[in-house]
């Protein structure tokens, strides 16, 4: 039997011939499983044969072995850099398909066209307020001349936390706080969530957002209102959009008035319409000149000052805009609706 150095001398021969033959990268694997495969190639077996070895024998013949089995190494990654092997060879991945896409999310659809009604009045010199969305009765009601047990109180109806506390109607709470802080002259706007007691239908939710206005100074009259309420109107809607102010009742301004917009959905076209019930208008906002009642209540005094308010349904007033035909899909979550609204 040949000694372990004469079987090295012999493999290396071999491996010398052999890469000399190398045509491609085929001929180098075969070469590499040869040498190094971890079963059957040469140096495997060779490096099993140091078991029947003496230990003096054992290290000698292994340190040849090893040198031999680094000479192997090199001469293939030096042969590997001729002939490469292919990275989808080498790799799970498949490198060449598409990326998975990220959804990062966007702002819901309510809170762009907020931000969009902020931006007009900002415009205007008016400034931005906020108020708690649950509120005394004295706040929601009383300082707003809603006395106790007053009918008007039923159209307002709402969610009780208990005797005090509730869940605020409008966003119309806000002007007392405000007004209780801040003396005139007073511009500002009130964007917020309003709860009601209330069945759900096409133009109709329990919860729902409001943005609240009031202008308090001197000589204020109702033709500031109507002529701030158009201009925002028609920043919003276009130019071209029909309005009409109607006469109402709110206990807290006097005189009163309601805004309608015509009928984006059929123009006052269809009988049946479910938006507008056949109208060809839509209510989108209650205004009117601040009740001098509920100046006496923040003390403000009603012969020196005047002002107006108005407050209108954000979620209604962006169904029209959008030309949405029911206020609820704004809350039902469905992507394929949202999604629509991302770049407007
Ligand atoms: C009020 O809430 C008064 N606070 C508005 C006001 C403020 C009047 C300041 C005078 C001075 P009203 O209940 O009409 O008013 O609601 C105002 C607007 O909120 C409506 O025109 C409508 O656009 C919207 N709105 C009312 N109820 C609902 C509802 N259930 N679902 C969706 N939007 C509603």
């Amino acid at each position: 039997m040949n000694s372990l150095p004469e079987k090295i001398k012999k493999y290396r021969q071999l491996f010398n011939d052999l890469a000399s033959k190398i045509k491609d990268k085929k001929d180098l694997e075969e070469l590499r499983q040869a040498f190094l495969g971890r079963k059957k190639g040469y140096l495997t077996l060779l490096f099993e044969e140091l078991k029947h070895l003496s230990p003096e024998e054992k290290k000698a013949a292994g340190s040849i072995l090893n040198n031999f089995k680094e000479e192997v190494q090199a001469s293939l990654s030096k042969l590997e850099q001729k002939y490469p092997m292919p990275r989808a060879e080498k790799t799970l991945f498949d490198l060449t398909l598409p990326g998975r896409k990220t959804y990062w999310g966007a702002p819901h659809p309510l809170t762009l066209f907020q931000r969009k009604i902020e931006k007009i009045f900002i415009s205007m010199g008016f400034s931005v307020e906020e108020g708690p969305e649950i509120e005394t009765d004295y706040y929601n009601f009383e300082a707003l001349n809603f006395p106790p047990y007053h009918p008007a109180r039923d159209s307002w109806d709402t969610l009780y936390i208990n005797d005090k506390l509730l869940l605020r109607t409008h966003t119309s709470p806000v002007q007392i706080r405000v007004m209780e802080k801040k003396k005139p002259p007073i511009r500002i706007i009130i964007p917020g969530k309003v709860f009601r007691r209330e069945t759900s239908d096409p133009t109709h939710l329990p919860m729902f957002h409001q943005v609240e206005g009031l202008v308090v100074d001197q000589g204020i009259t109702f033709a500031h209102l109507k002529g701030t309420l158009e201009y925002f109107i028609k920043a919003l809607f276009g130019e071209k959009i029909k309005l009409r102010f109607r006469p109402s009742f709110f206990p807290f301004t006097e005189p009163s008035a309601e805004v309608d917009i015509e009928c984006i959905a059929c123009h006052g076209k269809n009988s049946q319409c479910r938006v507008c019930g056949g109208t060809g208008w839509k209510e989108i906002l209650g205004a009117g000149l601040v009740d001098p009642q509920v100046f006496k209540n923040v003390n403000i005094d009603p012969e020196k000052y005047s002002g107006w308010a108005f407050g209108l349904g954000i979620d209604r007033t962006a169904m029209l805009a959008y030309e949405i035909p029911e206020i609820r899909y704004f809350y039902e979550n469905d992507l394929r609706f949202l999604r629509q609204f991302i770049r407007r």
